[in-house]
């Protein structure tokens, strides 16, 4: 697998290999890469003071588990900000060619928020930023976040866990960053797997919380119950 899952509702999937089960008060399935604690926090080296702006954009591509496409929420972990409260954009894309790559990706978000984001401290002190419904994804999908201008060598704004790979967690850096064409090809990319631009490598502490999609497998296995008990 490309990513792990941890679960934490009531009831667990078996199609995912690394999966943690724990019990909860509501069925819900985690995207995530970290492993709950964060180690360093990233942002643009002070060398980016010649640049006259440097937007900073950060995110984990998942891919999206059939019977879990309904995302009611993401959660972040902060490092540190030039200024409190700091405006960060959430944002969560639609990968359409599910090619594991987000740097293609042009059209508008399938979800965009403008928060006041604060500070948050070790291991994993997360932002929990609800949907405010359910954002419904499709193989490949991108969650981030963008601090614009963000200033040169003082504000490590995302938190990186440096005891993952790194595979699949995305970092852009552009001047006036449109978020409705990640595509855009002026700036910088790089996945944060790759040690010749990173000196620590590791996945983001971002997370998307999903429902179970409607007439996915659980409904399924209901209907099968249903079936057996009307045939005795
Ligand atoms: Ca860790
Ligand atoms: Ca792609
Ligand atoms: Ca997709």
């Amino acid at each position: 697998m490309k990513h792990h899952l941890v679960h934490t509702g009531a009831y667990c999937s078996i199609m995912i290999a690394t999966l943690a089960c724990a019990s909860g008060a509501s069925a819900q399935l985690q995207y995530a890469y970290d492993d709950g604690t964060a180690n360093v926090n990233v942002g643009p080296p002070s060398s980016f003071s010649q640049f006259p702006n440097t937007d900073f954009l950060w995110g984990n591509y998942f891919e999206a588990d059939p019977d879990n496409t309904l995302l009611t929420s993401v959660e972040i972990d902060f490092g540190s900000f030039s200024s409190v409260p700091r405006d960060v954009e959430i944002l969560i894309y639609n990968d359409a060619n599910n090619d594991f790559d987000p740097t293609d990706i042009s059209g508008a978000p399938l979800f965009q928020t403008t928060i006041q984001a604060t500070p948050s401290a070790v291991p994993f002190e997360r932002t929990v930023i609800d949907l405010g419904g359910t954002i419904d994804v499709d193989g490949g999908f991108f969650v981030a976040a963008l601090v614009r201008s963000a200033a040169p060598g003082m504000e490590a704004a995302a938190a990186l866990d440096s005891d993952t790979s790194g595979d699949n967690s995305w970092l852009f850096y552009y001047p006036n960053t449109n978020t409705d064409d990640l595509s855009f090809d002026i700036g910088f990319v790089s996945e944060t797997n790759n040690a010749a631009v990173f000196p620590i490598t590791g996945n983001w502490a971002i997370r998307a919380n999903a429902i179970p999609t409607p007439g996915g497998a659980t409904i399924a296995l209901l209907a099968g119950a249903l079936t057996l008990r009307r045939r005795r």
